[in-house]
């Protein structure tokens, strides 16, 4: 163990400072989620379910302590965490209702009875990152216990407090002891480990496409079950049929909130080229009335961002103001500040093509529908977007055409826990959330019990 220092990003100042763990902590901690998943595994679906209902509670009364230490851990606007803390206890609510319903099926066949058994995986290996550091944790930990499993959480460096205390409300609320157990530590060290543990069964895994290829790479070896949430570069489609007026006012919702750390983020605005200027007069007073400030006001609706290492990377997308088009504000004091940008760059910059993870958004034009598409689709990524229109035939047609796991029709939203949540291409790999989910953290066994006096 080595204790490394957090940061508060409002103010560059450390204020803590966690236990960092390395290999052989990592094993040990297996090692009890080996036994601790056997326990789990062997008690009755209404006592795990029981188990999640009493951690959600427990959660439930925390949700003010947890939003607290996400603000000072992460930097997130008050009202954020509070919501955030508020969204694990309902994942768990949801998920505490799967161990009951996770049903195989009776499948006819000559000769016997043919039942399918939906068997947990054992351990599994959940490595999140910085970005929404405990919803994230739970959209992996609620499902993966409701299906029997032992889950080691290993939390991204800079941001472990809500995990671990997490896991500590757990075993308060009665869940057994090393059943979820986080491991703070370096990627390369305890997320590498956990990766390539011959004990730990699956990963679940959130972060960099970079990171995701090079983890599914190590889990290949062991043909180790993997389900990956990555990149994204997402389009906010905006039509000249649309209502302008509401597309330009919740553009900003769409990709600054958490000061753009988002894969969700709406990070390219693509504009009929007739209401591009039109787009863009609406939009800057939407994007200067952005609060940006001091995480614990109520009235805050941006933060900082999340570390030194961050804002050096964010504000390298943007040198100079040669394609800034206008700006918000931010406080100029210590702490990782960077105001909303909004640029007008062409298609080929490398700040309309990359995934910049801060307050940054590109507004380009498009010409026609298939244009649009064209546009929207000429990425790697996939994960999510919206559409504005009113004429609901486009709506249908392009929401079809766009490669994207998530989008939405004159709206923002992408995340609602009982709805499956992934990408397309290099976003990532399998699918989180929604009524399925359970099922992924699963081997599906198929069992011939032959009846005696049938002909083999
Ligand atoms: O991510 P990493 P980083 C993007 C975003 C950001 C960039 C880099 O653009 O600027 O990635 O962020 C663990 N084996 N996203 O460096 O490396 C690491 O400790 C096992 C988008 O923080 O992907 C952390 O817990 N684990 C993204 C987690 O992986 C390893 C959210 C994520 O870190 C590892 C975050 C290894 N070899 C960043 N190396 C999204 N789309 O949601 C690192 N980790």
């Amino acid at each position: 163990m080595t204790a490394t220092s957090l940061i508060d990003p409002s103010t560059g100042a450390p204020f803590t400072a966690v236990d960092f763990a390395d290999v052989e902590d990592t094993d040990a901690a297996v090692a009890r989620a080996v036994t601790a998943q056997r326990g789990w595994a062997r008690l009755s679906p209404a006592d795990r379910a029981a188990g999640l209902r009493s951690f959600a509670l427990a959660v439930d009364g925390a949700v003010e302590e947890l939003a607290q230490l996400e603000a000072r851990n992460s930097g997130h606007p008050i009202s954020q965490a509070r919501w955030e803390a508020g969204h694990v206890r309902d994942v768990l609510h949801y998920y505490a209702a799967a161990p009951e319903r996770l049903a195989g099926s009776q499948i006819p066949v000559a000769g016997g009875l043919d039942i399918t058994f939906h068997e947990p995986i054992g351990v599994v290996g959940v490595i999140t990152p910085w970005n929404f550091p405990m919803t994230i944790a739970s959209w992996a930990f609620a499902p993966a216990l409701a299906a029997g499993n032992a889950v080691v959480l290993k939390p991204a460096e800079w941001t472990p407090l809500t995990s671990l205390r997490l896991a500590e409300i757990g075993v308060a609320a009665g869940l057994p002891e090393h059943l979820l157990q986080v491991v703070p530590g370096l990627g390369s060290v305890v997320g590498d480990r956990l990766v390539t543990h011959p004990d730990v069964r699956k990963i679940v895994f959130t972060g960099s496409t970079a990171t995701g290829k090079l983890i599914a790479a190590r889990a290949a070896d062991q043909l180790k079950r993997v389900t990956l949430e990555l990149g994204g570069k997402s389009a906010n489609i905006i039509f000249a049929d649309s209502d302008l007026e509401r597309a330009a006012a919740t553009a900003p919702s769409g990709v600054f909130e958490n000061a753009g750390q988002d894969c969700c983020a709406r990070s390219r605005i693509l504009v009929e080229r007739r209401v591009f200027d039109r787009f863009l007069e609406l939009l800057e007073p939407a994007v200067t009335a952005v609060i940006v400030g001091d995480p614990f006001d109520p009235a805050t609706e941006m933060g900082p961002l999340v570390s030194r290492e961050h804002l050096a990377k964010v504000s390298g997308y943007v040198p100079d103001d040669s394609a800034v088009a206008f700006r918000g504000s931010a406080p100029s004091g210590d702490g990782f500040w960077f105001a909303p940008t909004v640029l007008t760059p062409a298609r080929t910059d490398r700040a309309f093509r990359e995934e910049i993870f801060g307050p940054v958004v590109s507004v380009v034009p498009f010409d026609d529908e298939a244009d649009a598409i064209a546009l929207a689709n000429a990425t790697d990524y996939g994960l999510s977007g919206s559409i504005w229109t009113r004429d609901l035939s486009r709506a249908v047609r392009v929401s079809r055409a766009v490669e994207s796991g998530n989008l939405s029709v004159n709206s923002h939203s992408s995340v609602r826990f009982s709805t499956p949540f992934g990408g397309f291409k290099q976003s990532g790999l399998g699918r989180e959330l929604g009524p399925d989910a359970p099922l992924s953290f699963t081997e599906t066994k198929n069992v011939f019990f032959a009846i005696d006096d049938a002909p083999i």
